[in-house]
């Protein structure tokens, strides 16, 4: 059966270069150095020889070499044609490694190919002529994992017996929140585009109510067997630590399972978040459960326009993200679980106390929820606004609002992010 299991991916999985010369022109396109050890690779891939360990090594090492290229300065500088030799030399070893275990693949093996996948889609870049390649070999390849192997998927291992129920950080969020001196923001019932517009050109956040009842997420998301067996194997970053502007804050890749059990579930000493990570570009699947808020088609320059970016946050209840502020219009929907969000308006910046380095000058040193007023005696002149964004509600923050979120239980986020 594994071998026929193994035809069948390979055959599935090179059907998706549609016309091999694409892939061979994209090869010579990229990194000059490695471009005639990558060809080699790629030629091996349509021999009718046995794959040989030699060759492995070589696509491996091919891959280690442009990682430590990506690596190397900050990320927005790193060549895209780089990046994606990356994505070419990923799909390459994926093929390789099925044909070197056609007789004996197993589930670890087909995990393992997975992973190479992922972190391809991660650091590489989508192909000029193929820009799902990756996309659609993580479709197939976790889709027979799941058919093949499906005794094995969804068995959450949680030491602590993994209590879905308790994780209220806080028994009485309403009552909590209550007390914060700061005015609270309009909601309004699935208003028009007319009268959201109101807001949009006034530039001043809304709770808006209703919204998003009709989208399968809603109800889907909340079983966690849904979420493992469309994702449990996908590799995703999550940050360590309770906030990014701490000194032991992290980031790890790990599969999905792997944080839901560690994190989600029973919980190790520090907090881990499945935040800001483009998880419906990576896994289509999930992205039919959401729709994009007809909100998003506002704009102040329509010559621009562009479809929203769209982030996951999910994690359990205790995140924190600091105050900060992002450059692009925002809705954030609640998916479940309930946030707390304080916001300040731009014009307040000057009693904010931004960072000074430059990837942080979009972060305050000031923590609202405690701030040190002999550190930052001018923080109180600022104008707190707070809102308790519940299950199913939406957020609309405007651009460069200060945001500071915490979420008060088990949260699944979604954020739509425009301009
Ligand atoms: O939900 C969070 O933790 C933060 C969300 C956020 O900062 C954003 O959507 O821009």
């Amino acid at each position: 059966m594994e071998c026929t299991l193994v035809k069948k991916l390979i055959s599935k999985t090179l059907k998706i270069i549609k016309v091999r010369d694409e892939l061979k022109t994209s090869i010579k396109i990229s990194n000059s150095h490695i471009c005639n050890r990558l060809h080699k690779c790629f030629c091996k891939i349509f021999e009718n020889r046995e794959v040989t360990t030699k060759i492995l090594l070589d696509i491996e090492s091919i891959l280690d070499y442009v990682e430590d290229e990506i690596n190397i300065g900050h990320w927005s500088k790193v060549p895209l044609d780089l990046r994606r030799t990356y994505t070419i030399a990923s799909f390459i070893k994926m093929v390789l490694c099925l044909k070197f275990h056609k007789n004996n693949i197993d589930i670890n093996k087909l995990r393992e190919i997975l992973r190479c996948i992922d972190k391809g889609l991660l650091l590489g870049a989508p192909l000029k002529n193929n820009p799902e390649l990756l996309t659609k070999a993580a479709t197939i390849l976790s889709k027979s994992i799941h058919e093949h192997f499906p005794e094995h998927s969804l068995i959450i291992e949680s030491e602590s017996g993994g209590d879905l129920k308790s994780d209220e950080v806080c028994n009485q969020p309403q009552f909590m929140f209550s007390n914060i001196d700061a005015l609270e923001i309009d909601f309004i019932t699935l208003p028009s585009l007319e009268h959201f517009s109101v807001y949009f050109r006034n530039q001043h956040p809304l709770k808006l109510q209703g919204c998003i009842d009709h989208w399968p997420a809603r109800t889907k998301w909340k079983n966690i067997e849904y979420l493992i067996e469309m994702a449990g194997d996908r590799t995703v970053p999550v940050e360590i630590g309770t906030q990014y502007v701490d000194e032991n804050w992290s980031q790890k890749l790990m599969t999905l399972k792997e944080f839901i059990e560690k994190y989600y579930i029973k919980k190790e000493d520090c907090i881990g978040y499945l935040a800001q990570h483009n998880l419906f570009d990576q896994i289509p699947e999930l992205k039919k459960d959401i729709g994009i808020p007809e909100y998003c088609t506002l704009c102040e320059d329509y010559d621009n326009f562009c479809d929203p970016e769209i982030n996951c946050w999910f994690g359990p209840g205790g995140t924190v993200s600091s105050l900060h502020y992002d450059p692009k219009h925002n809705l954030l929907a609640q998916i479940y679980g309930t946030k707390q969000v304080l916001l300040f308006a731009p014009s307040d910046t000057q009693f904010l106390y931004p960072y000074e380095e430059t990837l942080l000058r979009n972060t305050s040193q000031v923590d609202p929820m405690m701030p040190n007023l002999e550190l930052y005696p001018n923080f109180k002149k600022a104008k707190m606004y707070k809102c308790l964004l519940n299950e199913g509600e939406v957020l609309y923050i405007p651009k460069k609002w200060w945001h500071h979120v915490i979420a008060l239980d088990r949260s699944f986020s979604v954020s739509f992010w425009w301009q």
